[in-house]
């Protein structure tokens, strides 16, 4: 068959063993051949079985340069159901072409997939700046093309976050070029920056946003966005012209070693900065810190949330003011906040406190956006700065049906404009993953709404003190978990350990899981201060071991 002529083609290196974890498949890029070309193959049969277009992007998004990844999208632009990852998994570490070819005829089988369907398999490829990119992306097209009638469409360089936003679109029957996703961003941000009340237009939040584009791909489309802005006061540093990728620079770095990244000085000091993964779909801002210009404060993924909510919720609340003869149209918007236990103990409180609903998952996105899928408005973000906002399709008919009503009444224009906003954030915000570009022009918006420095935003609340730790251990799969991971259920007494550790200290909270993407255990501690965090994680630590 052609799977078998061209797999021959790509065989699997020796002693390589991979799996699709939360964030697809990754290793060093000099290993990956085999399995791009295979998860070219998984795409497409994953278009045929969904009779839709899929997404396959080469990224490994914060690591380091020399490594590189592959992941799935699904036709709803989210990740690659969790159905299918024991397939993924089993067909990456398939050991010869005869093999491989019997486990794709077997899944064929099950899943009743036939090449005689209406549609034939339909891919968009993309890939991020890394120099390994173009060999893999060819790898990928001969897996797409060794599925009878397949078609691989390369979308070029692209953000992670892109590529996932034009196969959602797509299948929406939506125009899903570049240039349209940097149309729909830019118009729905001005449409919401025109809303903003007049009296607050001249605020603290004017003045430049510097963004660290962590020499990789959302610099040179930031650049992009921004001449379609008009020029917006952003300055770009680390868009990759000079220095490696992800190497001191990033959102990944900047959040996790709390330092400031290469390129930022003592004269930045006081101004809004942001800084991007190397694909781009992360997002954190921070402040040089006038005392010791290394460090910064950060306002990571749990304030961004915050804030985000924070408007969400306003934006509900005028719509439910009275002052209207048809109070019984209001429809109880469901708003939900989806968060990890890696979430600051304070951002929740702070959450909880403004009377929203806050549950918890798993790490991993693929967790936190089912679950927010569960809204009508569903934000989640992990700490990290990765996430988004989700509005249901009901919801949002509701919203469209409203603005035609209250259109054409005199009354309710204030009502009118809340509507007209939450419209604009949907438009805005990129609903199929975590989007670093389109996170940073909603906050633009918002600060602007509030008139808001990146200082008033940042003390929204307090973060408690917190330590993160790493323990190698021989198989981390020992440790198994349980209530989105804050709970160790095996091996006994742990748990027990642990929290007799945690009740040593005021506001002291602790857990352990196992890595998805990394053969440790990880640790977690925060408490009332920095040295009671430390030594809580170091306690924790030894009891991991
Ligand atoms: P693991 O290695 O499972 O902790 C890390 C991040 C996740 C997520 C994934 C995928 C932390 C603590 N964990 O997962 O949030 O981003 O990588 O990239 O940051
Ligand atoms: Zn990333």
């Amino acid at each position: 068959s052609l799977i078998l002529k061209s797999s021959s083609q790509y065989p699997l290196p020796q002693g390589v063993k991979l799996s699709y974890g939360t964030a697809g498949f990754r290793a060093d890029a000099s290993i990956l051949e085999s399995t791009v070309f295979r998860a070219g193959i998984l795409a497409a049969l994953r278009s045929l079985k969904t009779q839709s277009l899929t997404g396959l992007m080469i990224t490994a998004s914060h690591n380091k340069v020399t490594d590189n990844g592959v992941k799935i999208a699904d036709p709803s632009g989210g990740m690659l159901t969790q159905e299918w990852e024991p397939f993924a998994d089993a067909i990456a570490n398939s050991p010869t072409p005869q093999h491989f070819v019997q486990l794709i005829d077997e899944f064929m089988k099950k899943e009743n997939i036939r090449f005689d369907g209406v549609r034939s398999a339909e891919i968009l490829l993309g890939r991020d700046t890394r120099p390994s990119g173009e060999s893999l992306l060819e790898a990928a097209k001969q897996g797409v093309y060794s599925i009878v009638g397949a078609t691989a469409t390369d979308m070029g360089i692209l953000t992670t976050p892109q590529l996932h936003w034009m196969v959602r679109a797509r299948n929406k029957d939506m125009k899903a070029t570049e240039l349209d996703y940097f149309v729909q961003l830019s118009s729905s941000f001005r449409f919401l920056v025109d809303l903003t009340p007049n009296q607050i237009k001249m605020s603290k939040t004017d003045g430049k946003l510097i963004v660290d584009g962590a020499n990789g791909v959302g610099g040179e489309k930031l650049e992009v966005l921004k001449k379609m802005l008009n020029n917006m006061d952003i300055e770009v540093r680390n868009s990759g012209k000079e220095g490696v990728l992800n190497e001191g620079v990033g959102a990944d770095y900047v959040q996790k070693e709390k330092v400031v990244p290469q390129g930022f000085h003592l004269k930045d000091v006081g101004i809004r900065c942001a800084s991007l993964d190397g694909d781009a779909d992360r997002l954190v801002y921070f402040s040089v810190q006038s005392n010791n210009t290394s460090k910064i404060d950060l306002v990571d993924g749990d304030k961004i949330l915050s804030l985000f909510a924070l408007f969400i919720k306003e934006q509900l609340s005028i719509l439910k003011m009275e002052g209207d003869d048809h109070v019984d149209e209001n429809y109880e918007a469901r708003l939900g906040v989806v968060q990890t236990a890696y979430a600051n103990g304070a951002s929740t409180d702070y959450l909880k406190q403004l009377g929203l609903e806050v549950v918890f998952t798993p790490t991993g996105v693929k967790y936190l956006h089912e679950k927010a899928a569960e809204y009508d408005i569903g934000i989640y973000f992990e700490a990290n700065g990765h996430g988004t906002i989700l509005f249901s399709e009901s919801f949002l008919s509701w919203l469209n049906a409203r603005n035609n009503e209250l259109s054409s009444k005199s009354k309710g224009l204030e009502q009118q404009k809340a509507v007209l906003r939450l419209l604009a954030v949907s438009n805005l915000i990129n609903q199929a993953v975590g989007d670093a570009l389109s996170g940073l022009l909603l906050v633009e918006a918002i600060l602007q709404y509030k008139g808001w420095s990146i200082h008033d935003w940042s003390e929204l609340y307090h973060d408690l003190p917190s330590r993160q730790l790493k323990v190698k251990v021989v198989d981390r799969t020992a440790v198994v978990t349980a209530n989105a991971e804050t709970v160790v259920v095996r091996p006994p007494l742990i748990q027990e350990a642990i929290n007799v550790e945690v009740a040593k200290y005021p506001r002291g909270r602790s857990f352990i899981r196992p890595s998805g993407t990394e053969d440790v255990i990880r640790v977690y501690a925060e408490a009332s201060i920095q040295a009671a965090a430390d030594s809580l994680a170091n306690s924790v630590a030894t009891l991991a071991d």
